[in-house]
């Protein structure tokens, strides 16, 4: 930072605050500064010697939070700690019956004379009543700092702070000379003690508590990491909203106001520093952490919602290229890791001992084993995905119950698990890595039963309370990861009214698919007006009881917090309505659905349109064209539907079928990244009439010449190979008219890139619509249809 054209100073880290003393750059007219130029210059570019290297997350740059001009009197509390606010509360001892109060910091004189002050704590309730107090006097003389430490009156019978009844006292504490008041802080004060225990859990107030909440990033659509306070805030007032007491602060430090909410609201924080994924083995690397971890203490230790803080996520994930975990500078690199572990941790129990350390790992219990890792804090947070990014969801369970037998004396979070859902796309038969709403339902359905039947697992964050951007990420939304309970512009997923039916203890009941509200699906025969598709209610109730316009399609019983019917939607507009028995509680949706014929040419249901995306089990709702995309089926008479060929999967043991690469030029990467390969025909057995026939394609089998990512910090590649096109060469013809009698790479087909053909027909004489396919080379492929009836 410069002021009047003079360095002022310079900060390392994009998430800490800090603060710079400028009075000597300025000039007087009188006591009073002239005009002054402030430039604060700032730079993201990659450096080795300042976490995070690598991350799951975007990392942006400017000055995003707020800016203080801060004016002193020449007598103040200290500006120059870290900045803090130089005056540090803390609670010691709490109990039901008393608890001690301290506040202790450091003033300064800058004046050129000796002052006389005295500095005065005063402890006051919610309501502004003193409940305690207590001063002393100190002479400074001119450019001296000096101490102070005020243990206030012991509080008799305080009122705890609890995430039900999260009270706050708050301190004011003053500097004055004789009766002036030269500078002030206030500090909020939340009464409580906390343990962890390995076998038993969490206990708040000498009361097991489960911790259970999630993760949250600073960011926003359209806003990068640049919230306003009101945004950050409202994310703690959503998961306050959930049920949740429990937030992990990840991964990095967010605005005070996030931790200010918590404090108000009543959640549990851990809060950590960017370390993520490697570290760098240089000295400027360690000290930047230390630095990092100090500010981060000292800046928020005053917030009574701060139990835990943490200095490393998932730190041996991404091993330095040349090192593996059994050759020697693997070794190296493991016991260097140790080391800054072993650094942070102590720094961090002396600076605050009254909070947990906690240190952050992935799945592979072995790794942290043997680099010493899981005996550093006091305990450890395990990022745990089976079922997502392993196969198996019964992996979750088996890791806590080796936890417990390997490591019997350290308590343990489960600090993230999640699955990718995209609340566009919907399952009938979810598979892990489909990104649908309905796996990601399923999963966590599994892992909290598995966190509540434990409890040694002291608590629990999802991955996470809203997507959020990560740029290198390729997914069905590229550069978004939307593991989240909420959507980015926080509309509430199932998962969320999920724990709200677990943690809220008021009568809930909320009908899922909120974000399903359009729905579409073949109807269930020939002559049917119908099509079942399942509804989710979300409760706390013991059951509950569903209509459909006005019908009763009966009652089910809750289990786990799930009641499941089986809808049978009509064409239009579908009302659902569901209660407990005792109507005490209600919820009522609208759902809209477009049933298509099984019979194209019903006169009871016309055809209108059809939306198939190929090679895919999925349906895809377009909220903004009010479209729906329906999974493809083979072709039977009077119907629709392809004639030959396979679903295109991926190489990977992830993907159930398709790609997950960014598809460049389109919004609807889900569409593209599925095709059927090989396909000869589809058919559609339409009635005679006029209409229009769009063809999608987009080739997945060659990797594209890397493409610079619009934010592409680190300086890296796009990932990806660089594979040649696929050779490949095909012919389409539509009713027997050769339409499109050239795709190659040559032409249309260039990799990942998305290609759209809109054609007019005329189906007569009975015949339908008939696409054919053939190939001169490689197989034909097919990803997306669309046929609309025009007159
Ligand atoms: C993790 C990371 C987090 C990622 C998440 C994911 O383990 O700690 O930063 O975003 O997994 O979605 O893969």
């Amino acid at each position: 930072m410069y002021v009047n054209g003079q360095l002022a100073g310079r900060h390392v880290g994009g998430y800490t605050a800090f603060s710079f003393p400028i009075s000597k750059f300025l000039t007087f007219s009188g006591n009073k500064p002239t005009k002054a130029e402030v430039v604060v210059k700032l730079t993201n570019r990659y450096n080795p010697d300042i976490p995070p290297l690598t991350a799951d997350f975007t990392f942006y740059g400017g000055l995003y939070r707020d800016v203080y001009l801060v004016a002193a009197e020449p007598v103040h509390f200290d500006l120059d700690n870290h900045a803090s606010d130089g005056v540090f509360t803390t609670t010691p001892t709490v109990s039901a019956t008393a608890a001690a109060v301290v506040v202790a910091g450091t003033l300064t004189n800058e004046a050129s004379t000796t002052r006389r002050v005295t500095v005065l704590t005063q402890l006051l309730d919610r309501t502004g009543q003193l409940v305690a107090r207590q001063q002393t006097r100190l002479a400074l003389k001119a450019s001296q700092t000096q101490a102070f430490r005020l243990a206030l009156p012991s509080v008799r019978q305080p009122h705890l702070w609890t995430p039900d009844d999260p009270y706050l006292y708050r301190t004011v504490t003053q500097v004055l000379e004789g009766n002036t008041p030269l500078d002030e802080v206030s500090s909020p004060v939340g009464l409580r003690w906390f343990r962890f225990d390995a076998a038993q859990g969490f206990f708040l107030n000498g009361q097991p508590l489960k911790l259970i909440g999630t993760n949250r990033h600073q960011d926003y659509p359209g806003l990068g990491n640049a919230l306003p306070t009101a945004l950050a805030e409202r994310d703690v007032q959503l998961l306050k909203q959930m049920g949740g007491n429990f937030l992990r602060v990840s991964h990095y430090p967010h605005d005070p106001a996030v931790l200010a909410a918590c404090d108000r609201l009543g959640i549990l924080a851990s809060v950590e520093i960017p370390v993520v994924n490697a570290i760098t083995d240089s000295e400027a690397f360690f000290q930047n952490c230390r630095t990092m971890q100090t500010e981060m203490i000292r800046q928020n230790g005053n917030h009574p919602s701060v139990i835990i803080w943490s200095y490393m996520n998932e730190v041996l994930l991404r091993l330095p290229t040349g090192i593996k975990r059994d050759n020697e500078p693997g070794r190296v690199y493991l016991r260097r890791v140790a080391t800054l572990a072993r650094q942070l941790d102590s720094l961090t129990r002396r600076e605050d001992p009254a909070r947990a350390t906690m240190l952050v790992c992935h799945g592979d219990l072995n790794l942290y084993q043997q680099a010493g890792l899981t005996a550093i804090p006091q305990v450890i947070g395990w990022n745990l995905y089976p079922g997502w990014y392993s196969p198996d969801l019964q992996g979750f369970p088996n890791f806590l119950d080796r936890h417990r037998k390997d490591l019997p004396d350290k308590p343990l979070l489960v600090t993230e698990y999640g699955a990718d859902c995209d609340v566009r796309l919907h399952a009938a038969v979810p598979k892990r890595f489909d990104k649908s709403m309905e796996y990601a339902n399923r999963y966590h359905e599994f892992y909290l039963k598995a966190i509540l039947d434990r409890p040694f697992v002291a608590g629990c964050a999802v991955w996470n309370l809203a997507e959020f951007n990560s740029e290198t990420r390729q997914e069905a939304v590229p550069h978004i990861n939307n593991k989240s309970l909420l959507t980015g512009d926080r509309q509430p997923k199932d998962t969320y009214w999920f724990y709200q039916a677990h943690l809220l203890r008021t009568p809930v009941l909320r009908i899922g698919s909120r974000a399903w509200t359009l729905r579409a699906g073949p109807a269930a025969g020939p002559d049917s007006l119908y099509c079942r598709q399942p509804v989710e209610v979300y409760t706390n109730q013991p059951t509950v009881q569903l209509q459909l316009n006005g019908r009763d399609l009966g009652t089910k019983p809750a289990v786990f917090g799930v009641a499941r019917f089986m809808v049978p939607f009509g064409n239009g507009l579908n009302r659902l309505r569901a209660q407990n028995p005792g109507q005490t509680v209600e919820d009522q949706t609208d759902i809209e659905f477009q049933l298509l014929p099984a019979r194209l040419a019903s006169a009871n249901l016309p055809f209108a349109e059809l939306n198939v995306s190929l090679g895919d089990e999925r349906t895809f709702t377009d909220a903004q064209l009010h479209q729906v995309w329906v999974p493809e089926q083979p072709y039977t008479p009077g119907g629709w539907g392809y004639v030959g060929g396979h679903v295109y999967k991926m190489p990977s043991d992830r993907l159930p079928y398709g790609s997950d690469r960014d598809i460049f030029g389109t919004d609807y990467d889900a569409i593209y990244e599925t095709q059927r390969q090989g396909l000869k025909q589809f058919r559609l057995d339409v009635p005679d009439g006029q209409y229009e026939v769009t063809l999608h394609f987009a080739e997945l089998e060659a990797a594209p010449a890397a493409e610079q990512l619009a934010y592409n910090l680190a300086g890296e590649k796009a990932e990806g190979s660089q594979a040649a096109p696929t050779a490949r060469a095909f012919t389409v013809s539509l009713n027997g008219q050769p339409i499109l009698p050239s795709l190659s790479a040559d032409t249309y087909l260039r990799p990942l890139r998305a290609t759209s053909f809109k054609v007019p027909v005329t189906a007569r004489d009975g015949k339908g619509i008939i696409i054919d396919f053939t190939a001169q080379a490689g197989e034909a492929f097919l990803n997306g249809l669309q046929v609309k009836r025009n007159y």
